[in-house]
């Protein structure tokens, strides 16, 4: 093999040339010797074998965080805490073009409130869709507490495709928490307001304004929440806060906890006491009990009437049919977390220092009993607490959150203001061990918490201030994320991961096994429909059209391709004041084979993974030229992938002069190459003796990997004519000019062929006859 070929194969593989001869940088060192250098107890170097994930190495579980206030979730692997991705939700993000593609872009027009872009959301709670209980690795729901939205990410690809306003609410924090078979995503308001439309002020706050609790129903199928069949409890302007769906035993029924339900009204700037000042003044708040499942049958009837588009249900109604109930729970409590079995209900006061924990078979016998001690001032029945409490536990200072271990009555509750975490005992009612935790703790979460068979194994600590724990980078500090090994008796601490994107309020975690995300999409694929693109383009089929309508305003559309390594159309002309539409389909196969597309001055840029079509629009307002190229370093030749718009005066006429050419080529140029380009046919052909002697169709990946070079290898057979074709007439510029791009097809063919005999190496391929 000459040294070219050689070069350009490994270049093509990304491998450093000659790198055989390697020295180790790093002297060997004994695990003492290490210990000893770094400073590390055994304690230490156990935590860091509890979560080291070797090279290549898989986790088993990956968490899905809120990212706060970015509107984004962060992906990550537990145990290792490395980070696998972020997912743009209510914010652009250019790394996967979304909000600078077309098709995303729709996605976010979604979420306008009165046609006014939001273009960010504070994401506080991701849930996982769920099957009889269990999660079922399909669907992510996410809030925005800031805009009442709530978004639908497709874990087949990890990309939101659907964004939903709550047409009553102005705030909302008690979602996403979804139903045992998601039926329903529920979302409660956190700050009340007269609903969406009308206005009232403040003085008329107890009787104008309004709290309220959305499920929102999902269909399955399509993976969409159906606003039109979704339903909304009307509910008194109490703050509502978090809710969680009963399951099992208490399955058909929502809690919902609240505070400030003295109803207070700040407002210093009239002479008031601040809200913190009366909204803590009672002792206790309420929990709210909703019946969906009767609820969602009195909508089926035809039984309740709409409001701006979404089935109500009034306080009146929901009192009547029996839906609706209240208990008393401690001051201003956070979080309402069903156990798995759905026997019990914890909920927590962060201005108390006990967990309290309902029992819900002593709140339904209440309500068949028709117990109450009373009704609130809109006429809900209230159940005594002593009639629906099971145990009350003292965990420490400001408890927030709480999440259930595998192991039966085992909880954990999460401690704001002590720093800790509290395992307790919810059956016998006794705490079993505290764990001081860096810093203020707020969610907490075990593997599959929410579901009816939690997973123990871990525990997350999502803390809220790192304060000291990282090496400081400005006055805005990453938050922290702490991994607790819960296997044992005791907590055992792990591993801190800084989060910097925002304040994760909550993660949820799937075992990894439970999802089979796609490597590539359909050919021409709109991944935010999930449909096929109509502006899908297959290779040789590009094509740009001028079109102008009856006014005189123009189009240009570009139906190209791109793969490796160039982008069709390389020219694009346009004159000034078209409006330029361009649709681009990756004809990749090979998996991670993506393809980036940035232009100058248009604020494009997409990501345009293999099968998928991305679209563009803007208007070309001003003359000039405008390069383009990909923005991923797909091949050695990633530089060379580029292009230009032209936009010309009106009337110009480009491509008529003749191009002078930069370099002159030879007879002796275009035999050199030649030679090069049948060294590279033998170096293909090895490897494809080696695949085609291996059972290679058994394995999907070097399947796709050989339909993408036969592809490559084809695109050189018509390039080696055309040199041919050149050479015959003594065109030895375009002769060799084809030549070498015979060969860089080649390349790519070689670049394939190997991964795929790598891959077969890798994975045990048999020899076959
Ligand atoms: Cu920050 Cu659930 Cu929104 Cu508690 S929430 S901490």
């Amino acid at each position: 093999m000459s040294t070219k070929v050689q070069k350009a194969i490994s270049i093509a593989l990304g491998l450093g040339f000659g790198l055989g001869a390697s020295v180790p940088f790093v002297h060997a060192q004994t695990l003492d010797e290490v210990m000893k250098a770094r400073g590390l107890t055994e304690k230490d170097v156990l935590a860091a074998a509890k979560t080291y994930t070797p090279s290549g190495g898989r986790d088993e579980y990956l968490a899905f965080s809120s990212g706060g206030q970015s509107g984004q979730v962060i992906v990550y692997g537990i145990p290792s805490m490395r980070i696998l991705k972020y997912i743009g939700v209510f914010t652009p993000e250019p790394w996967q073009g979304y909000g600078f593609d077309d098709e995303s872009k729709a996605v976010l027009a979604q979420g306008r409130i009165d046609g006014k872009d939001i273009s960010f959301g504070d994401t506080h709670h991701p849930a996982i869709s769920e099957t009889e209980g269990e999660y079922n690795g399909k669907y992510l729901f996410i809030n925005d507490k800031a805009n009442p939205r709530l978004a639908v990410i497709d874990l087949h690809d990890f990309e939101t495709k659907q964004i939903v306003v709550n047409p009553l609410f102005r705030s909302e924090h008690g979602g996403a928490f979804v139903t045992p078979n998601t039926e329903y995503v529920m979302e409660a308001t956190q700050y009340a307001a007269p609903y969406k439309g009308d206005f009232a002020p403040l003085e008329e706050f107890n009787d104008k304004y309004r709290g309220g609790l959305t499920y929102w129903s999902f269909n399955s199928e399509k993976g969409r929440i159906d606003p039109e069949n979704s339903f909304t409890f009307e509910l008194p302007p109490y703050s509502q806060d978090l809710s969680d769906a009963g399951k099992k035993d208490s399955y058909g029924w929502g809690f919902t906890n609240s505070f400030c339900s003295e109803r207070y009204v700040g407002g210093i700037e009239r002479g008031r006491p601040p809200f913190e000042a009366g909204c803590s003044s009672k002792d206790t708040d309420f929990l709210h009990i909703t019946n969906w499942k009767k609820a969602a049958e009195l909508v089926k009837a035809g039984k309740v009437q709409k409001k701006n588009g979404m089935y109500l249900i009034p306080m009146e109604q929901a009192i009547k049919e029996g839906l609706l109930y209240l208990i008393p729970e401690p001051k201003s409590p956070h979080g309402a977390d069903v156990t798995p079995d759905g026997k019990y209900i914890t909920v927590s006061g962060k201005l108390d220092s006990h967990t309290w924990v309902y029992s819900f078979d002593k709140i339904m016998k209440a309500i068949e009993g028709k117990k109450f001690e009373g009704k609130d001032p809109y006429g809900i029945p209230i159940i005594a607490l002593k009639d629906a409490l099971h145990t009350q536990v003292q965990v420490g200072l400001g408890p927030l959150h709480t999440q259930y271990d595998a192991k039966p009555c085992v909880a954990y509750t999460s401690i704001y203001v002590d720093s800790m975490i509290t395992k307790w005992n919810y059956c016998e009612g006794k705490v079993l061990d505290q764990l001081p935790i860096q810093y203020n703790v707020g969610h907490l979460m075990a593997m599959e918490g929410d579901s009816v068979t939690p997973d123990g194994k871990y525990l997350v600590a999502l803390n809220k201030l790192a304060i000291d724990r990282f090496n400081p980078v400005g006055p805005l500090h990453p938050q922290n994320h702490q991994l607790i090994d819960i296997s044992g008796e005791k907590m055992q601490l792990l591993y801190d991961m800084p989060l910097p994107l925002g304040e994760p309020h909550y993660v949820v975690a799937i075992k990894a096994d439970k999802l089979q995300p796609e490597v590539r999409y359909k050919s021409g694929w709109n991944s935010r429909t999930d449909e096929k693109s109509p502006f899908a383009a297959r290779a040789g089929r590009e094509k740009t059209e001028r079109t102008c309508d009856a006014q005189g305003k123009c189009t240009v559309e570009v139906l190209g391709t791109v793969i490796r390594s160039h982008i069709t159309p390389e020219i694009i002309e346009a004159e000034e004041g078209d409006t330029v539409r361009l649709h681009l389909t990756n004809l990749e196969r090979a998996q991670d084979e993506v393809h980036g597309f940035a232009m100058y001055g248009q604020n494009v840029q997409l990501s345009i993974e293999p099968g998928k079509t991305a679209s563009a629009t803007f208007i070309a307002d001003k003359v000039g030229v405008y390069p383009y190229y990909c923005t991923e370093f797909c091949s050695a030749l990633l530089l060379e992938m580029q292009g230009y718009l032209l936009v010309t005066n009106k009337g110009f006429k480009t491509g008529e002069a003749k191009m002078k050419e930069g370099t002159a080529y030879t007879k002796a140029d275009y035999q050199t190459q030649v030679k090069t380009n049948q060294e590279t046919q033998a170096v293909i052909d090895q490897v494809v003796a080696f695949i085609t002697s291996h059972n290679y169709k058994d394995f999907p990946t070097v399947v796709a990997l050989v339909e993408d070079a036969t592809d490559q290898l084809g695109h050189a057979e018509g390039a080696k004519k055309k040199a041919d074709e050149a050479a015959g007439k003594e065109d030895w510029q375009n002769a060799m000019l084809w030549a070498n791009q015979w060969w860089q097809y080649q390349v790519k063919t070689a670049d394939l062929g190997l991964r795929a005999k790598t891959y077969l190496e890798q994975n045990q391929a048999k020899k076959v006859k």
